[in-house]
């Protein structure tokens, strides 16, 4: 047997963390982690050992799909497959226009530096605003908030977690999720070393998370965070503990902001954040007076009904405390690739160039949100999406309102899936066609070099050959477009390429661009400067620096007066929404919010047995007064209803959760072509969220996944109910 190691990096979460691969005749026999490399030195968690499973898994889809009349699927050629959904998309694009055809890329997608290039490319020759992403049920708040105050929504600062003394971290939960927009391989190691240095992490969560129990714990409401980020601005102010020279220095609009702020003292916000006025005004004090002091938000503050808000306000107090763009506060990192001027120059940077047809939301990096795409299939007249692509998401289980987007899905002329496996969305699909994994092709972390915590560049080549007949999504998009006769072009130099009647690689282009980029070998005329072959000749990756630089804030903002931008408009009437809000209806007394695990991942590892074992079941957690109070005992199944639906599920009672409060993670209930994952059972959370686009969130079209109004009871007949298998 031909046996080699071969290094790598893993693509499934954001730290990255280096992989070696224990390579059997082709085939990727074993995982482990990396010791050698830089960052992760030695770390990976189970998702990452266990991609040797996924890459494995008897039930990946290898060769392109089509679905029969009775609903199965047979195995045809790549031409046959490609051929037919060129020639059914051409028809479309006659008869209605490209903006009939529309595409929805998921989470993985963004871990391939070639997959986003080429999709953007493809849109843009289509011509379709019909664009979506995980990213209105992710990071599009966090996009939304920098254009705002920055004027560029990809300017997203990162908490320089190695150098603060106060880390308040608001609906993140790195201790399982390993940390998100920002890229920090021994994260629990950083803020280990936050504490050790005599600083503090304070974890604003409605559930005592696994990194709250780690470190200090703030118990907030869903959807709390709005009116306590409003109420710490207020003191701030009220007690002169701002630090008017970096406002002065950095921003306009604070004296807007200022008056924005006076009728939200902790006193009154107390009430609809969860947090008492006492425990608001010192952590208030705290952030004035810690010198290196650092707010950071994830999923938690970006799935709720103020994400956009809530971004600009985490911002907004790392600002007012004299924080922005310094040492341990939030910084900005750098790129050794011109990403900034790529992303302007090639008009991807955008934020409410355009609106939707159904909702009138804004664009997000040329996305409309998710939550609406069941509309803007089922809603008639000009722009009606008739035909969807699908990558590397599986939407029927991760946006919200899922009965409705199933019923909206077979009202379709064609659905296409790009995926490893046929997942519940591809099994309504009409082709299924065979995506590599990461290990079956060469990458680079292209966006998330301005998110690692040290700066860092890496290069990997393909681990094994693909399996079947799988390939690269940009080999698919480029084949497809051939097909239709359009020509794939994001970048400027790659749409003048074509224009010659070039097709270059993605490859080829990253390599132009790394050695043309600020610390690139000009071709030979800097001695030490970065290339492809240089990555190559360093499979662990290059350190760039010990940390990402400071003191760029001027340089990096958009707005023409380089100032950020702390009263806009669309805010200041976001914060009178805000006062304005219902409190939530009566007969729904409890709020769902989200929870991921660290042995899942969103909707797609439940197939691996190695992260099943134990027999992992979905489960409900609810707090032991609301348990009592609504009769449900611990391991009992409780029915939970939203206006939008209903689930049933086995209930832990834990006093983890408060009160009122229910968690569920999303990504179970399978019903695809996975045989472990189907018989683990489960639910599938998103049901219970509006598809209303009414209820999306107005400034970036965020879903509303946390804060739910829900009501539980217990499941009718227990004993009766099919318990998961
Ligand atoms: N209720 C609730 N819903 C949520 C969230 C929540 O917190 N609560 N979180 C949201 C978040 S943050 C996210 S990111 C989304 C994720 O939403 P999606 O991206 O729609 O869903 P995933 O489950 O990540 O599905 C990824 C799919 O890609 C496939 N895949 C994996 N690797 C590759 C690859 O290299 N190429 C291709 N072509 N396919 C691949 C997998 O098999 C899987 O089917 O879920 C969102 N939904
Ligand atoms: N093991 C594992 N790791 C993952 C993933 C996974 O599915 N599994 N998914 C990856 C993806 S796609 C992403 S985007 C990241 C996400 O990374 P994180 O955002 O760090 O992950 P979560 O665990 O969802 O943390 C969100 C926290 O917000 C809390 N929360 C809910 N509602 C509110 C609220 O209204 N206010 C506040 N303050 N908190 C609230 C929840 O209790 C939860 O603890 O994780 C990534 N890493
Ligand atoms: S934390 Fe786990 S899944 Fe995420 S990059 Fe590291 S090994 Fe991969
Ligand atoms: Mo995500």
């Amino acid at each position: 047997m031909a046996t080699r190691q071969a290094v790598t990096y893993c693509r499934i979460c954001e730290p990255l963390c280096g992989l070696t691969v224990t390579v059997e005749d082709g085939r990727a026999a074993r995982i482990r982690p990396d010791r050698e490399h830089p960052l992760s030195k030695g770390f990976a968690c189970p998702k990452g050992i266990a991609m040797s499973e996924i890459q494995n898994d008897p039930d990946r889809v290898l060769h392109p799909l089509r679905r029969r009349g009775d609903g199965t699927f047979e195995r045809v050629s790549w031409d046959e497959a490609l051929n037919d959904i060129a020639r059914r998309l051409n028809a479309l694009r006659r008869d209605h226009g490209g903006e009939s055809i529309g595409w929805y890329f998921g989470n993985p997608a963004t871990f391939s530096y070639s997959h986003p290039l080429w999709l953007n490319g493809f849109m843009k020759a289509l011509g379709s605003p019909h664009f979506y992403s995980a990213g209105s049920q992710d990071t599009n708040s966090r996009f939304a908030a920098s254009a705002l105050l920055y004027g560029s929504p990809h300017l997203v600062p990162i908490p320089d977690l190695k150098r603060t003394n106060l880390l308040v971290m608001l609906g993140a939960n790195p201790l399982v999720s390993h940390g998100s927009l920002v890229s920090a391989p021994r994260v629990r190691e950083d803020l280990t070393a936050i504490v050790r240095r005599g600083g503090r992490v304070v974890v604003a969560d409605p559930r005592r998370t696994e990194t709250a129990r780690a470190f200090e714990h703030l118990p907030v409401a869903p959807d709390g965070d709005a009116w306590l980020l409003l109420s710490l601005l207020h003191v701030l102010f009220d007690e002169g503990l701002a630090d008017e020279a970096a406002c002065a220095r950095q921003a306009t609009g604070i004296a807007a902001l200022r008056r924005a702020v006076r009728d939200f003292p902790p006193e009154e916000t107390g009430r609809r954040s969860g947090v008492d006025a006492a425990a608001a005004r010192a952590l208030a004090r705290d952030l004035a007076a810690a010198g290196r002091a650092v707010v950071y938000g994830r999923t938690g503050t970006c799935l709720g009904r103020h994400a956009t808000l809530v971004a600009f306000l985490i911002d907004a107090v790392t600002l007012v405390t004299g924080n922005l763009d310094r040492p341990g506060g939030a910084i900005f990192g750098d790129s050794p690739l011109r990403v900034d001027e790529l992303l302007r120059m090639s008009g991807l940077a955008t934020y409410g160039r355009t609106r939707s047809r159904v909702g009138a939301f804004p664009d997000v990096l040329g996305t409309f949100p998710a939550g609406v795409m069941a509309e803007e299939i089922t809603t008639p007249g000009r722009g009606r999406l008739r035909a969807l692509l699908v990558s590397a998401g599986n939407p029927l289980l991760t946006v919200p309102g899922s009965a409705a987007l199933d019923r909206a899905l077979d009202e379709l002329d064609l659905l296409v899936c790009i995926d490893l496996y046929v997942t519940e969305t591809g099994r309504k699909a009409d082709y299924v066609l065979p995506a590599t994994t990461f290990l079956e092709r060469e990458d680079f972390p292209l966006p998330f070099l301005q998110l690692h915590l040290t700066p860092y560049v890496t290069w990997t080549e393909a681990v094994v050959p693909p399996r079947g007949e799988a390939r690269q999504e940009w080999e698919i998009i480029d084949g497809l477009a051939r097909r239709m006769g359009l020509g794939v072009g994001a970048f400027g130099p790659q749409r003048l390429a074509h224009r010659l009647g070039v097709r270059p690689s993605p490859r080829f282009l990253l390599d132009a661009l790394l050695r043309t980029g600020p610390r690139g070998d000009w071709y030979g005329l800097r001695r030490g400067g970065l290339s492809l072959r240089r990555l190559r000749a360093e499979p662990h990756g290059v350190v760039l620096a010990d940390h990402q630089p400071t003191g760029t804030l001027r340089r990096r903002l958009r707005h023409r007066d380089r100032r950020v931008h702390l009263a806009p408009r669309e805010i200041l009437t976001e914060i009178e929404r805000l006062a304005a809000a219902p409190g939530p209806p009566p007969e729904y007394p409890l709020r769902l919010i989200g929870m991921r695990e660290i042995r899942s991942h969103n909707s797609w590892m439940h197939n691996a047995p190695a992260l099943m074992r134990g027999d992992r079941r979905h489960a409900a957690r609810l707090n032991p007064e609301d348990a009592a109070e609504h009769g449900i005992a611990d391991g009992a199944r409780c029915r939970i209803t939203s206006p939008h639906g209903a689930i049933e599920l086995p209930v832990v009672v834990t006093d983890e959760m408060t009160p009122g409060t229910v968690a569920v993670p999303h990504g179970w209930g399978h019903d695809g072509g996975w045989t472990v994952a189907n018989a683990a059972g489960g639910a599938n959370v998103n049901v219970l969220a509006s598809p209303d686009p009414e209820d999306l969130e107005r400034l970036a079209g965020m879903a509303h996944l946390n804060g739910i109004p829900v009501s539980v009871a217990p499941a009718d007949a227990p004993e009766n109910v099919s318990a998961p298998r």
